[in-house]
């Protein structure tokens, strides 16, 4: 059995893949990382250890000594947060995949890697509708750099040094476990959140912003699907579009008030409408479905109704 490992564990997609990474490969087997504490099911539900994937040292003694086989590495500082630091973000997000893509080279029990692209590598000069998997890519954010710089160095290293590094460009992700933190796309979380707290949300994007969304379940199981793949189906060696279901605030809220009936909502956009603006409504995902089977099972409807009940319960 593998020895996988997860950093950033206490994060909003590491929180949800442990879990499921566990049912899979048994508890001992899934080592999960973080810089800082996790939710208590995945600090006490098997391996954890604080560490900082930025420390190569820490690193590379901590991947040897547990014998891990697969990592997925998942800490990063996202859009919104990542303009407003920006050198600090381009630093964080380039060295710890660089760490990551190094010990991969070096240690050869470690024999895949995932790591997570974005939506956030196209442009204003990327076609914005059922964006292609081979397009333009001008990215105007520093994440959006910094992803791009990645997939083209996670290419690099299966090309030249034939590292098995695996990657997918998530859209929004939507979940109710652990909130998302300093991005374009948090806004469909946070609605949930302020829906039931006051019956109100104020909108930091414009009401008729398209942009693309996944449920986390559907995200999960992608990932797990991509990485479980035989590495002779893949053609993409930088980073799979995923494409899931495309929806502005404005057709959320109608959703969410069929439920909460007095919901309101005020507009009130700010720098982070500038990004949305530049990043792609929807995706085309043949790519991805032809290669390795992606399928979405959750559309808006069904994804409001489990958001809701579940974040429901969470705050009781
Ligand atoms: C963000 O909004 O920064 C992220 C992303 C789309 O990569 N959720």
């Amino acid at each position: 059995m593998d020895n996988i490992m997860v950093i950033g564990a206490a994060g909003q997609i590491g929180s949800e893949l442990v879990t499921e990474l566990r049912k899979i490969y048994g508890s001992d087997h899934v080592f999960a990382t973080d810089i800082k504490q996790a939710p208590p099911d995945i600090m006490q539900g098997g391996p954890f250890q604080v560490l900082d994937v930025m420390d190569d040292k820490q690193l590379i003694h901590f991947i040897i000594r547990n014998k891990i086989n697969q990592i997925y590495h998942l800490a990063a500082v996202l859009s919104g947060n990542a303009e407003k630091l920006p050198t600090q973000a381009w630093r964080i997000n380039m060295d710890s995949l660089m760490n990551i893509l190094e010990v991969a080279k070096m240690v050869e029990e470690v024999k895949k890697v995932f790591w997570p692209s974005s939506i956030a590598v196209f442009g204003p000069s990327t076609p914005r509708n059922h964006t292609p998997q081979l397009t333009i890519r001008e990215p105007i954010t520093v994440y959006g750099i910094s992803k791009l710089a990645g997939e083209q160095w996670c290419d690099y290293y299966f090309q030249r040094f034939g590292v098995d590094v695996r990657s997918l460009r998530y859209p929004g992700l939507i979940s109710y476990k652990t909130e998302a933190g300093g991005g374009t796309t948090d806004y469909a979380v946070e609605i949930f959140y302020d829906a039931i707290r006051h019956g109100s949300y104020e909108c930091f994007l414009a009401k008729d912003t398209a942009l693309p969304f996944l449920f986390m379940p559907d995200a999960i199981r992608a990932t797990i699907q991509l990485m479980e793949s035989e590495r002779s189906r893949l053609s993409v060696h930088s980073s799979y579009n995923i494409g899931g279901m495309s929806f502005t605030p404005a057709k959320l809220h109608r959703e969410i008030k069929k439920h909460i009936p007095n919901l309101s909502i005020r507009y009130k956009h700010d720098f982070r409408q500038a990004i949305a603006d530049s990043w792609p409504q929807s995706v085309d995902d043949s790519f991805a479905r032809a290669d390795w089977g992606f399928e979405q099972s959750y559309d808006l409807e069904k994804m409001t109704g489990i958001m809701l009940k579940e974040i429901q319960k969470k705050l009781k």
